[in-house]
């Protein structure tokens, strides 16, 4: 038993709350409930701090990882405008991760570490970045969708109540809402075009449908991390609803543009309000998320690559008295 603790006092203390201090963590559950935001140095559970770090790097390292799918088309995109348009959307992939390593600094692990994990495959990023881009039109499925299914997620999530995160998400919002038009833009315009453009943007539909139903994350019976997440108020919704509500608001607009979604079993329940479909291939979606998808190799040994060929850069900045630094006349 712990009190008024906003884990149900009736239950049995999870294990991983052994040996916290229960009346910090009935204060910490009493802000959280009251709406207050937690900051980096207020008291906090240890499994909080865990939970926070896990997530906020897996979705940095997702930004890193999801910049590349999109960045191997720059030079083939057609035409200036577009060219332009997608490399400014790919820098504010990177500079997403940046806000968000800072934000999962604050809790201590440092950014050095969580590179580290990425590259030896230690920590996980989003399922979806590692299958190719394979034409054009697959570029823009992912600016419009992908960039949807993550301003669901992250404006739900900017409510929450890790300060750090919530921050940078909500800037992250501001600027995937351009994304998301700048890939409707292109989808539109490849779908309302001639028929060789329709084949192209809905083959690349077809091919990116079963990852965006994984993007939500598994459903909420097998979803391990989601209850504690919830209560803490570090997810604002499950993997469900935020999947649902995703369809919701995107569904009738592929379906406007005259698009087909590769799943026949595809209908709104009326009386529940839920969408109801096929069952994604999670047995998929696990070997994708555990290193054997179709590009996980070849992501990673990019930014092996990067890592590499800059450390020159980093040495350069980490050097107080460097023969890079020129020194002033
Ligand atoms: N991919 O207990 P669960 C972007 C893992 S980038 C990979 O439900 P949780 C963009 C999960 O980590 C934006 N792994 O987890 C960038 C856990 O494994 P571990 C990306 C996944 O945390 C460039 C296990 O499955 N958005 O938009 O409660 C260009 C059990 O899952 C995935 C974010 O990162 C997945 N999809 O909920 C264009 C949002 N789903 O750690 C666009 C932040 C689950 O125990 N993250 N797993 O080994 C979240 O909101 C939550 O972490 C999730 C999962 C909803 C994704």
């Amino acid at each position: 038993m712990y009190g008024n603790a906003y884990i149900d006092p009736n239950e049995k203390m999870p294990s991983f709350l052994e040996g916290e201090d229960l009346q910090k963590l009935e204060e910490f559950e009493a802000r959280i409930t009251g709406g207050d935001k937690i900051e980096p140095m207020d008291w906090m559970p240890r499994e909080y701090r865990k939970q926070l770090i896990r997530m906020i790097e897996q979705h940095a390292h997702s930004e890193v990882i999801g910049a590349l799918p999109e960045g191997t088309w720059i030079t083939r995109a057609p035409g200036f405008r577009r060219k332009l348009s997608l490399m400014a959307k790919v820098q504010d992939e990177m500079g997403h991760a940046q806000l968000l390593y800072s934000a999962a600094e604050t809790l201590g692990k440092s950014r050095e570490a969580m590179i580290d994990d990425l590259l030896t495959g230690k920590s996980k990023y989003s399922n979806v970045f590692n299958y190719p881009a394979v034409t054009w039109a697959d570029t823009a499925v992912i600016a419009w969708l992908i960039d949807a299914g993550a301003i669901v997620n992250q404006v739900a999530n900017s409510k929450g109540s890790y300060g750090p995160y919530c921050r940078a998400l909500e800037r992250i919002c501001s600027e995937e809402s351009f994304h998301l038009k700048y890939g409707h833009d292109v989808v539109v315009h490849l779908a309302t075009g001639t028929k060789t453009q329709r084949q192209m943007v809905q083959e690349a539909l077809t091919r990116w449908w079963p990852p965006i139903m994984h993007f939500f994350g598994p459903s909420d019976k097998e979803s391990v991390h989601g209850a504690i997440l919830m209560k803490w108020k570090v997810k604002m919704a499950s993997n469900d609803d935020m999947r649902n509500q995703f369809l919701n608001m995107y569904v009738p607009k592929i379906w406007d543009l005259g698009l087909v979604l590769p799943d026949p079993a595809f209908k709104k329940n009326e009386t529940t309000g839920k969408w109801e479909y096929t069952e994604p291939d999670w047995d998929e979606f696990k070997r994708v998320i555990n290193g054997d998808g179709p590009c996980n190799k070849e992501r990673l040994a990019v930014r092996k690559w990067a890592e590499t060929e800059g450390s020159w850069v980093r040495r350069a900045l980490n050097t107080k008295e460097s023969a890079y630094v020129v020194p002033l006349a």
